[in-house]
């Protein structure tokens, strides 16, 4: 049975992702759109709007056109979304890579993606370097300059004619993150122009934005969760993006006090900082109206914890609550409503802290047991499959992997297990799918495996995700058959795949046993492994 959002659809306008983000700001031009948090550094709205036609511009002269990908290897700067808007003003489509990412995982998504032009900083140029060597693109842009490369400013002075393109909304691709979805290795999620801005439209009944609020942005561009909510919902009803450019907890306080914070969107690990850690009370943070987190489970106590200690002294009602999402969805499928931002008939304030809050407008959502198909009894738990305008197009050159994720009916099967309340109230309580979470960011076994197997001595091997009672994250841990006559240790395992990997997929605990559990179709048996511990 499908479950209709709560929320009267809204309007998604047929324009490109920059003609509606970039709109509200039109009204405003002096006032600022992106603020470095660290150098206080202002780009007005005006100067946006200015600069993401130049970029295009520049982009156009260099012959590149509507569908051709360019990646961002880059932290968060305001001109990240300077240059993502003038991707996506040219009709190119903007591929995010991880700032953590090592040379090979670089290379990986530069090939899969057919990236034509990496856009980077001069601190990443290493890494950029190494990973075009085995994965050629036609020209590296490093942002702030470097010997032999054109840089931001050069992009910037272009005086070639604005490009002009012909969008088609509901096909044109806009970005392709990676994401390894339910299983697998990691794959080009197709979003198109319309998928964003549905996704912005989409929240807006929920989260009320004010032209005057202040975002922080130190959850990455590079994530979905910070391109959409983060950028393109921070922009799109005319407030300012401060920027950071990665978590320190010192200048992520000192940001919120001194540029007057008004709404932080973020994940468990920084929620954790602001119950705990000391530093907190030696901060005015009473600007901040919201704290949302996503991305990985959020455990009740410790939302409650923080909100008791943000409120404390402040007099301020600052509500810490949690949002849900996935790349294929845009991401935001669920999250939590301002105070009095609930769905006709719902009263202030009825989402249990527990819940990812209601699903957004012109969405459905179906709760189904995944041993039968069929759907779960009201109130009992079922895997979430969402159906709407945030569902990705599909996996980039994969119909088999789109096919398995999202059916015939357009419904998307998140691999997520949720309840429903009476209420609408949706909270997510397990995960059927392969995916390992650590610290919001995606560790995909299978990628994580195919990594293991290319070392001599290992012959097999299978990862897994297991719970630490202490930090409440998930540790990906290696199963691991030695080859015969091998003496590996578990450091030596540990310290290979440091050194191949990026740090939050690193393995960090290992278990040598002599066969890997497999059905006969050849699938490892992941439930036998959690069971065998
Ligand atoms: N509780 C439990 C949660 C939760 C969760 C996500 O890397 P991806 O593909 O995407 C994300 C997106 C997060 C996000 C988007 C919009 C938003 O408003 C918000 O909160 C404010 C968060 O992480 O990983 C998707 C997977 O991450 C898990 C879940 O398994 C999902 O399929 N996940 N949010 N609140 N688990």
């Amino acid at each position: 049975m499908a479950l209709a959002s709560r929320y009267p659809d809204v309007e998604i306008p047929d324009v490109s992702v920059p003609e509606f983000v970039l709109a509200a700001g039109r009204d405003k031009p002096d006032a600022p759109a992106l603020i470095d948090g660290l150098r206080g550094d202002v780009i007005t709205h005006g100067q946006l709007a200015a600069y993401v036609d130049r970029v295009a511009a520049a982009l156009h002269a260099r012959g590149l056109r509507k569908g051709d990908v360019v990646a961002m290897f880059c932290p968060n700067t305001p001109w990240y979304p300077v240059v993502f808007h003038g991707i996506a003003a040219a009709g190119c489509v903007m591929s995010p890579i991880n700032s953590l990412y090592t040379p090979d995982e670089i290379a990986f998504q530069l090939r899969d993606s057919g990236a034509k032009i990496l856009i980077t900083v001069s601190p990443f140029l290493d890494r950029a370097l190494a990973a075009v060597e085995k994965a050629p693109v036609g020209e590296i842009v490093v942002m702030d300059g470097a010997e032999g490369h054109a840089s931001l400013v050069d992009l910037l002075s272009t005086d070639a004619p604005s490009a002009q393109v012909d969008f088609d909304p509901a096909d044109d691709l806009v970005t392709l993150p990676y994401s390894s979805g339910t299983t697998g290795l990691p794959k080009g999620v197709m979003l198109t122009h319309r998928n964003l801005v549905a996704n912005v439209a989409q929240c807006r009944p929920l989260i009320q934005l004010g032209a005057d609020e202040r975002i922080i942005a130190v959850l990455p561009f590079f994530h979905i969760y910070g391109l959409t909510v983060l950028m393109n919902q921070g922009l799109a009803w005319g407030g300012a993006v401060v920027t950071l450019p990665r978590f320190d907890l010192e200048d992520f306080l000192r940001t919120i006090q001194d540029h007057k914070i008004t709404r932080a969107f973020v994940a468990p690990p920084i929620v954790l900082a602001l119950a705990k850690h000391p530093l907190v009370d030696q901060y005015d943070l009473s600007s901040l109206t919201s704290v949302l987190s996503g991305a990985a489970p959020l455990d009740e106590q410790l939302a409650l914890a923080a909100e008791k200690r943000l409120r404390k002294g402040a007099d301020s009602g600052v509500t810490v609550a949690q949002g849900y999402g996935m790349t294929e969805l845009s991401p935001v499928s669920h999250t939590t409503p301002d105070l009095g931002a609930e769905p006709p008939g719902a009263a202030p304030g009825s989402v249990p802290k527990g819940s990812v809050g209601f699903a957004v407008p012109n969405s459905e959502c179906r709760l189904v047991d995944p041993a039968t198909g069929e759907d779960a009894a009201p109130g009992t738990r079922g895997e979430l499959w969402v159906r709407g305008p945030n569902v990705m197009k599909g996996y980039l050159n994969n119909p088999t992997a789109t096919a398995d994720t999202i059916d015939a009916d357009g419904w998307l099967h998140t691999g997520d297990v949720a309840v429903v309340d009476e209420n609408g109230c949706y909270t997510v309580v397990d995960r059927v799918k392969e995916l390992i979470k650590y610290k919001g960011y995606q560790v995909a076994p299978a990628e994580l495996e195919a990594v293991l197997i290319g070392h001599p001595e290992i012959a097999d091997a299978a990862v897994i995700g297991v719970p630490d009672e202490e930090s409440g994250e998930e540790l990906p841990k290696a199963f691991v058959v030695r080859a015969p006559g091998s003496t590996l240790t578990q450091d030596a395992v540990i310290e290979y795949m440091a050194g191949k990997v990026a740090p939050h997929k690193k393995i960090r605990i290992v278990e040598f046993i002599e066969a890997v559990p497999k059905s006969a179709a050849g699938k490892i048996l992941r439930k036998d492994l959690r069971a065998a511990g």
